[in-house]
């Protein structure tokens, strides 16, 4: 065999100093040479990516022409240096490497959430097509400048089908303008991906979870073929109270529901129609959203309260500068990314959360939710820059998620939200709230990304973007457009994680995995008793092991991670059937002359 030559060229341009490492080598490349690229490919990642955040979050926290332009130069030349070091570390795929070693190079290829070709024409077009699809989606308003806010408490609170209609409509108004760019978008990305040896981006997007992508999504189809006979439940329940409110000219007593009837733009959690549809006998049994208020609590207080469960099972309190550099209200003076998210700005101490936080249950949850994210990345922050991350992104969605799961009438009790605790009759009434987000969320979940399967794979083209996307939200939800969609309409970019790429079956997978954590939680604590009434506030055993698995990040194969806490290599949707076995008794009660399906 002949002997060739491995030219290594490591640019490191060093914040600052522009210097350029050049590791050569004259010989076949090493063992020794793949941890040396390892080694400098993640020092200066590690630099770099700070700015990075620095620059996303100026931009986020106030988007305008310049912050746009400025975000998508910074995300080019990173995509630049990614999609470069993704070909490098190419060369040692043939070797025999101890698994952290080939994990880290791994994480060099497939940690490129949206790849751009190695051509600088195509990476600039990429970077400021994405810049833009995230603006327009974040500054967009209805016809009659009302904002995604606005429209979203319409959504939650009326019960007039011609003004949800509007604001349903009014709202899709934002994305047939992000149409073509988006197009745009998928044809350059997947180049990038075929450069660097992949089918499409939505196959790299399908093997970020430690098996063949093949396999994860039949993976994620046996788990929705656990969970479906409960949600089918569910969706024939809803429906019938829906029709019991508005009448057979809104909704039919069978086939899908329409879209704007269940209290959410997006029709993926219905927890806002509880009115409507819950147990004539017993009620929510509390009102959280009054109770709060009823408290004296303001939006900094709710995220106090998060971080005081988090400190009750052992973890740190948050450092000063969360709470000196969160965005926690939405800024009455400029245009903000309003949608929730958590920040690790130097994948060490500096966590922040941004939200457009608003005074009910629902947010309460989602800050729950957002802490999870901080406290994971501040347990994780030991473990090298590659493994920085959730064991899968189902478990990074999932922390926040499993505590939101002991905030149990018994909880709210204990820290002054409710007085009494209800009894054993209000248990249909606390699980159906929950099933309401829970649950009904489960198909959103998963057909997000097999909508961008299907579009990054070609199988639908722009002609076919909005059927195709009906055809997944009628088949998985039972839901449908409640009126005629025309040929522009763009409705899958009117969902915030479609103009910013960020892929969606890690929600899903969290939807099943909090409920595994959470029962391994309460059995570590040893409790006895209905899942749905078990809260782990202040349970330092539980908090203890919980914290191990945080601790490890994405150092190990996620089964070690699931195993370490739960004690099971197999993700499993039997928990989730644990959990609502009550509520599934008297949903097939309410439903026995139904005739259920769509
Ligand atoms: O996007 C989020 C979080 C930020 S990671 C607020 N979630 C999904 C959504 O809002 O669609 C949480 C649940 C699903
Ligand atoms: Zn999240």
């Amino acid at each position: 065999m002949m002997k060739k030559t491995s030219l290594l060229v490591i640019a490191m341009m060093m914040a600052g100093c522009g210097t350029e490492i050049n590791i050569e080598s004259d010989s076949e490349p090493t063992a020794e040479d793949a941890a040396a690229f390892v080694a400098a490919v993640e020092t200066d990642l590690t630099e770099k990516s700070v700015f990075e955040a620095q620059v996303e979050w100026v931009n986020a926290n106030f988007i305008t022409e310049d912050t746009d332009a400025i975000v998508a130069k910074v995300s080019a030349d990173m995509t630049a240096l990614r999609v470069k070091y993704a070909g490098e570390a190419k060369k040692y795929n043939d070797l025999e490497l101890n698994p952290v070693l080939r994990r880290k190079l791994e994480s060099i290829k497939l940690g490129i959430n949206i790849p751009a070709p190695g051509n600088a024409v195509d990476n600039k077009n990429l970077a400021q097509i994405n810049a833009s699809l995230s603006s327009l989606y974040s500054t967009g308003k209805g016809p009659d400048g009302r904002t995604l806010g606005e429209l979203s408490r319409v959504m939650a609170t009326s019960r007039n089908p011609e003004e949800l209609l509007a604001a349903w409509t009014g709202w899709r108004t934002i994305s047939p303008a992000m149409k073509d760019k988006y197009a745009g978008m998928v044809a350059i990305a997947n180049k990038g991906a075929s450069e660097l040896g992949y089918p499409d981006v939505g196959y790299m997007w399908r093997s970020k979870y430690d098996m063949p992508a093949d396999d994860f999504q039949a993976e994620a189809d046996r788990l929705w073929g656990q969970v479906k006979p409960l949600y089918d439940a569910l969706q024939c329940h809803v429906r019938a109270k829906l029709n019991d409110q508005y009448g057979d000219d809104v909704v039919a007593k069978d086939g899908a529901i329409p879209a704007h009837l269940l209290g959410n733009m997006w029709a993926q959690t219905w927890g806002n129609v509880y009115d409507l549809v819950g147990p004539e006998s017993s009620a929510e049994g509390y009102d959280l959203t009054a109770q709060l208020k009823a408290a004296g609590y303001d939006e900094k207080q709710m995220v106090k309260s998060g971080e005081n469960f988090f400190t009750s099972l052992g973890f740190d309190p948050l450092p000063d500068t969360f709470w000196s550099r969160s965005l926690i209200t939405k800024p009455r003076d400029r245009e903000v990314v309003c949608h929730a998210s958590a920040w690790s700005m130097d994948s060490q101490d500096d966590i922040r959360i941004k939200m457009c936080t608003e005074m009910t249950a629902e947010d309460f949850e989602t800050v729950h939710h957002e802490l999870g994210h901080n406290f994971y990345q501040r347990a994780y922050k030991h473990q090298s820059y590659f493994h920085q991350g959730g064991a899968n992104g189902g478990f990074h969605e999932a922390i926040g998620d499993t505590i939101t799961l002991s905030i149990t009438p018994d909880y709210l009790k204990q820290v002054g939200l409710i007085d009494e605790i209800p009894g054993a009759d209000g248990d249909t009434g606390l699980l159906l709230t929950r099933a309401l987000d829970a649950v009904a969320f489960l198909p959103f979940g998963l057909l997000m990304d097999k909508w961008r399967w299907q579009v990054f794979s070609g199988e639908l083209t722009p002609e076919t973007y909005n059927e195709g996307w009906w055809a997944l939200r009628e088949k998985y939800q039972g839901i449908k457009a409640p009126v005629a969609r025309d040929g522009n309409a763009f409705d899958p970019g009117a969902k915030y994680h479609i103009p910013n790429n960020v892929s969606y079956t890690r929600y899903f997978i969290a939807r099943i995995l909090q409920y595994q954590f959470h029962k391994a939680a309460c059995d570590l604590a040893g409790y006895n008793g209905p899942l749905h009434r078990c809260t782990i506030y202040g349970n330092k055993a539980a908090g203890a092991k919980f914290r191990a698995m945080l601790e490890m990040g994405a150092s190990q194969p996620w089964p070690d991670a699931l195993e370490a806490f739960t004690g099971t290599r197999q993700m499993d949707g039997s928990a989730v059937l644990e959990y609502y076995a009550p509520l599934k008794v008297w949903l097939d009660e309410q439903n026995k002359d139904r005739s259920c399906g769509w």
